[in-house]
């Protein structure tokens, strides 16, 4: 594989070491970066916009941890409530009261969140999510859409974005055919077949999970009137509405997409900031429905370190450090700044690059036309992103190694860290066009 012209060579000794052990060198696949064609750096140490390799090379994160860090690394107030929580215990198994106090700020931010259940992740979140609507519905299919990621749960594991459009793999051996048929996965921003999937399969649909901005196939916008369009379509159908905010959730605004967009799921599917940077998920919606999970209903799910009070402290400090009127203003202009600056380089450039961006989501498609579903994505040239990304690496940026993957905006990334970042690729592109 080819290398980075940094000095890497302690990256390089510990991922040979990573991959005796660990499948692929990681724990977890599109960080490998296998999909732009290096090895991957390893990270010794982050601060504020910034991570450091074992060499000591300093990169500019737009990764933030895949949006859980939108303060950026080492935040005073989450430092801080970590040190506290650790003064007090890691883990109890057992109620406590910060695991009370984020249900309460979640339920208030999030109208349409009425109960919640915390969990470790974001997939346990959409699994448990989709398990209680088909409890509560009494039908069994869920329609999810292509290039959309919902975790690696079995039911998700069809025509994924993330990782598996990374790899460019469909779905996964091992998940079982009777469990696929299960899940309908469908064309993003196309109401029709939504309306002709129902039509089809009337009675048997529990669900439709959305990621209501599309973030694992890259950055994909909904389309005026779509999102509204499933809310009617479930309703009509009487399945429920289930928006995965994993990635969008206090992040394009406090309030999540359902926020932006007013649209009220009946459940909601939440992950990363939540957790300040700890492994934190949660789902949570409508009373009446979140009331069957179990102990109050019939509903199974369960886990040890569920509300874990050390997770629990640090996303209370992260959702409350967002709470100040200016922050999502503040973020939309530096997503902005970084977008129009990767725009005038697009416009210079003589390859086609169109920039996809929300607040705090940006994503660069080396495609001609505007990127409105999977398929549109999958046509962007993923060589010519590799080449891009080696180039911004060399010149320390670390923008995520994946053509399907967004880029996350923190509030700690200053002008002076998006015009670097402009400067690289400006030089990045013109390497590629050589
Ligand atoms: N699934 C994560 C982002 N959508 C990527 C996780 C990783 O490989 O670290």
């Amino acid at each position: 594989m080819t290398q980075s012209p940094l000095t890497t060579a302690k990256s390089r000794q510990y991922f040979a070491r990573a991959t005796q052990v660990l499948p692929g060198g990681v724990n977890s696949p599109v960080r490998s970066c296998q999909a732009v064609g290096v090895d991957p750096i390893m990270i010794d140490r982050a601060d504020a916009a910034y991570l450091w390799d074992v060499d000591n090379n300093r990169y500019i994160d737009w990764v933030g941890s895949w949006g859980a860090l939108i303060l950026g690394h080492r935040h005073p107030r989450v430092l801080e409530a970590v040190e506290v929580g650790l003064r007090y215990g890691t883990s109890f198994g057992a109620p406590c009261l910060p695991e009370v106090e984020l249900a309460e700020l979640i339920c208030h931010v999030m109208p349409a969140v009425e109960m919640v259940r915390m969990v470790n992740s974001g997939t346990e979140a959409t699994m448990s999510a989709i398990r209680l609507a088909r409890a509560y519905t009494k039908r069994s299919s869920i329609i999810k859409f292509d290039g959309c990621y919902h975790g690696h749960a079995d039911s998700f594991l069809i025509k994924a974005g993330s990782g598996l459009a990374t790899l460019g793999i469909s779905s996964s051996p091992g998940v079982p055919a009777e469990l696929t048929r299960l899940t309908i996965s469908l064309p993003f921003n196309s109401l029709p077949a939504v309306e002709q999937a129902f039509k089809k399969h009337a009675d048997e649909i529990a669900a439709i999970i959305v990621e209501p901005v599309v973030g694992n196939a890259g950055l994909i916008l909904p389309a005026p009137g779509y999102l509204e369009g499933l809310r009617a379509l479930a309703t009509k159908y009487g399945a429920l509405l289930i928006f995965d905010e994993v990635m969008t959730g206090f992040r394009v605004a406090y309030g999540g997409a359902q926020a932006l967009y007013n649209i009220k799921p009946d459940l909601t599917c939440l992950g990363k900031i939540i957790g300040g940077g700890l492994p934190v998920g949660a789902y949570g919606g409508r009373k009446e429905i979140m009331e069957m999970v179990a102990p109050s209903g019939p509903v199974y799910q369960a886990g040890t370190l569920s509300g874990n009070p050390l997770a629990m402290r640090a996303g209370l400090a992260q959702l409350k450090s967002l709470q100040n009127p200016q922050t999502y203003g503040e973020l939309s202009r530096n997503t902005q700044r970084l977008a129009d600056g990767l725009k005038e380089i697009a416009d210079k450039a003589t390859i086609p690059l169109t920039v996809s961006s929300i607040t705090g989501m940006i994503t660069l498609f080396f495609a001609k036309s505007p990127v409105d579903d999977f398929s549109a994505a999958q046509k962007a040239d993923t060589a010519l992103f590799s080449k891009f990304w080696q180039g911004l690496l060399c010149r320390g940026i670390y923008w995520p190694p994946s053509q399907f993957e967004s880029a996350f905006v923190s509030l700690v990334h200053s002008k002076a860290d998006i015009d670097d970042t402009l400067t690289a690729a400006e030089e990045s592109i013109a390497a590629c066009c050589e």
